[in-house]
């Protein structure tokens, strides 16, 4: 098991204890705490050198866990779910994150940037997206990547909120393809998933990413989550990819940053 947390390279997010603005200050604290990686949220391609973000990675020994995609559905109004152009560049920008991806060796993450579709028609919407995606996932399968679906509370979407209901998309809409992978966020699964231990058996070896947060997405410690028993069963199904904070800055910037490091070492500890 590794760990990450969120840097983001071009516009603030809540879910970073960085501005994009100390996006080099960022990297620098994941080393001094003692991460194994960033995951990094990219919204476009514009300017941006990936040679040179895995440079200064790896100068840090850091990897890129994932790369976060959400930031440019509402920057530019574009999702998997759209029709014409904004959906030709929304499968466009998942084969240059693809693209970036097989530079940086992480997973692609698709959570927001499939669409939030409509309420009562969540069947078909779920056909519409897993033919839209079929070129990016085919895409991905040739370049090596694995993109990560993340299932995310209904308040957010209306597709695939629950660890079960993602994984029959994954069966019954995609037909379990290679490249696809599971991100499970702890936030998201207090509010959808019955039972973690469940919903992490379930997903079985999918399972390439989780989110920390709270039940409030708060920092870790914050709310009412126990996250021990979810670590020991992640460690005893064999998990081997990345925990990565995706929390707001809560309680204070201040106690994310200096808590953050102590919160990793104490998962790693747990047996
Ligand atoms: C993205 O990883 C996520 O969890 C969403 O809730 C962001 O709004
Ligand atoms: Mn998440």
């Amino acid at each position: 098991m590794k760990f990450s947390g969120g840097i983001t390279l071009q516009y603030d997010t809540p879910f970073s204890p960085f501005l994009a603005k100390e996006y080099e200050r960022g990297l620098d604290w994941l080393a001094e705490e003692g991460f194994d990686g960033a995951e990094l949220c990219i919204s476009d391609y514009v300017g941006v050198d990936v040679g040179r973000i895995k440079e200064e990675l790896d100068s840090r020994n850091l990897e890129c866990s994932t790369i976060s995609t959400g930031q440019s559905r509402t920057r530019e109004g574009i999702s998997l779910l759209h029709e014409g152009a904004a959906l030709r560049i929304a499968q466009e920008r998942m084969k240059q994150h693809i693209d970036a991806a097989a530079v940086l060796k992480s997973c692609v993450t698709l959570g927001l940037l499939r669409g939030i579709g409509e309420t009562g028609q969540e069947e078909k919407d779920a056909w519409i997206l897993a033919k839209n995606l079929e070129p990016v996932i085919d895409y991905a399968g040739q370049k090596n990547v694995t993109i990560i679906l993340e299932s995310i509370n209904r308040y957010e979407t209306c597709l695939f909120n629950s660890a079960e209901a993602l994984m029959d998309f994954i069966g019954t809409k995609l037909g379990n393809p290679d490249s696809v992978g599971v991100l499970w966020d702890i936030f998201h699964a207090n509010i959808e998933d019955r039972d973690f231990a469940e919903a992490i058996e379930r997903i079985g070896k999918r399972l390439k990413h989780v989110h920390i947060a709270d039940s409030n997405r708060w920092f870790p410690g914050c709310g009412h989550i126990d996250f021990v028993p979810i670590v020991r069963k992640l460690k005893e199904e064999g998990f081997d990819g990345y925990m990565s904070y995706e929390c707001f800055n809560l309680p204070s910037i201040e106690y994310v940053r200096s808590q953050s490091g102590r919160f990793v070492r104490m998962l790693r500890e747990i047996k």
